[in-house]
């Protein structure tokens, strides 16, 4: 990479250095990226990591979301998603619903089910069971990627189980593997005011060990762009990459920006789309071992998506067939992109699309 004649202060030269030979950045390197370093030179430098995993390839998948309800016993701050059980804009699917759901949007090219949804209360790990099985009975082909850790911690605990146990019974019903969400920030006094009584970072962190430790490869996300500092940002990424260093588990890395709309932190703006694409290309660089990043196009919408391929992500996602409420009622207005789409976007940004599933195998058709 030749910077000659391009003003860098001397602290970026010298990280510069280190991702040039390949070197493992220090929390205060990604800081420094992220206050003193100019966007195109981050696209660079997280281009050439992505080129060295992926090549010239990003990935996308045929999926749909199953979400059995939005009646949650938690209260985070962020949520537009969450009501309560008397609310008229609250539901929880009865199994009959959603076997008729799945009968809906489950066909032969689908490769992945995701299901995610309220910490309902009244729910049980049996049924978690149930729903995993049912999709699992009806898609034998597809691969059930099933809930969150906070859904999996809280169903485990009522159940009075350990956390290998527990997810052991749900992948004995047909669970592959879990969702990357819950994460929000691991820091811990931002979590007390953002999701005050939701279970914390060790708990999360360990559900994932106890996943990765029974051989499931699971992802993470990040919640960013609300009250947290860019330090938080780093340390979210120092703890994953400290976690994958001893079980290698994790997949896929998802940040999330945080969507201002209908919440009760509406308040905030949202941040800057150059905030969105440093934070891509930092998480590149920094978590080093994390095989894929992903631009979930339904929470970033289709313009963002587009830009995050020049800044380290290598997959956009799925099909997903308007199945997710989650960014919508939180604003976002994309809702549908078909395979078509989704390629062209790719293709559109100098890429080669391809169809992976849930594990990243190349789906050939
Ligand atoms: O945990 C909720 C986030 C997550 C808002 O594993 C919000 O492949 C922004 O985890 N603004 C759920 N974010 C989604 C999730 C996910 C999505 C795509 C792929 C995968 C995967 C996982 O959504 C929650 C929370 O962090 N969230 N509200 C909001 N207003
Ligand atoms: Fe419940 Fe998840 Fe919303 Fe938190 S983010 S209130 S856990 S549905």
């Amino acid at each position: 990479m030749d910077l000659k004649g391009i003003d860098l202060t001397s602290g970026v030269k010298r990280v510069v250095d280190k991702c040039l030979s390949w070197e493992r950045l220090s929390e205060e390197d990604a800081v420094l990226l992220y206050r003193e370093a100019p966007l195109f030179l981050l696209s660079q430098l997280a281009l050439r990591v992505k080129r060295a995993i992926s090549g010239n390839e990003i990935y996308y998948n045929k999926n749909f979301h199953i979400e059995p309800t939005n009646i949650c016993t938690y209260n985070c701050k962020f949520c537009s998603y969450r009501k309560r059980a008397s609310d008229k804009e609250a539901w929880d699917m009865s199994m009959e619903e959603i076997s008729r759901y799945i009968d809906e949007h489950g066909n032969d090219a689908v490769t992945e089910v995701h299901l995610v949804g309220g910490v309902n209360p009244s729910h049980t790990l049996e049924r978690y069971g149930q729903i995993i099985g049912m999709v699992k009975k009806k898609l034998p082909h597809v691969a059930v990627k099933g809930f969150s850790a906070i859904e999996h911690i809280y169903m485990i605990e009522k159940a009075g189980l350990g956390y290998k146990e527990g997810l052991k019974r749900l992948m004995e019903c047909g669970m592959d593997t879990i969702t990357g969400g819950g994460a929000e920030i691991f820091c811990d006094k931002i979590r007390s005011r953002i999701c005050p009584d939701k279970p914390g970072t060790d708990k999360w962190l360990a559900l994932h060990r106890a996943a990765h430790e029974l051989g499931m490869k699971t992802n993470a996300t990040m919640l960013y762009g609300h009250i947290e500092q860019i330090e938080d940002r780093v340390d979210h990424l120092a703890k994953l990459r400290a976690l994958q260093d001893e079980t290698d588990g994790f997949n896929a890395f998802i940040p999330l920006k945080y969507r201002n709309k209908n919440n009760s932190m509406s308040y905030l703006s949202e941040c800057s789309i150059i905030e969105d694409l440093k934070t891509l290309a930092i998480s590149r660089l920094f978590w080093d071992n994390v095989p894929h990043i992903k631009a979930y196009w339904p929470m970033y919408g289709k313009q963002i998506t587009e830009l995050a391929l020049l800044f380290g992500a290598d997959d956009i996602d799925g099909t997903v067939q308007d199945t997710t409420r989650i960014y919508t009622m939180a604003g976002v207005n994309d809702r549908a992109m078909d395979e078509e789409e989704l390629r062209r976007m790719v293709v559109s940004a100098g890429f080669v699309p391809v169809e992976r599933d849930t594990f990243y195998r190349k789906v050939g058709r």
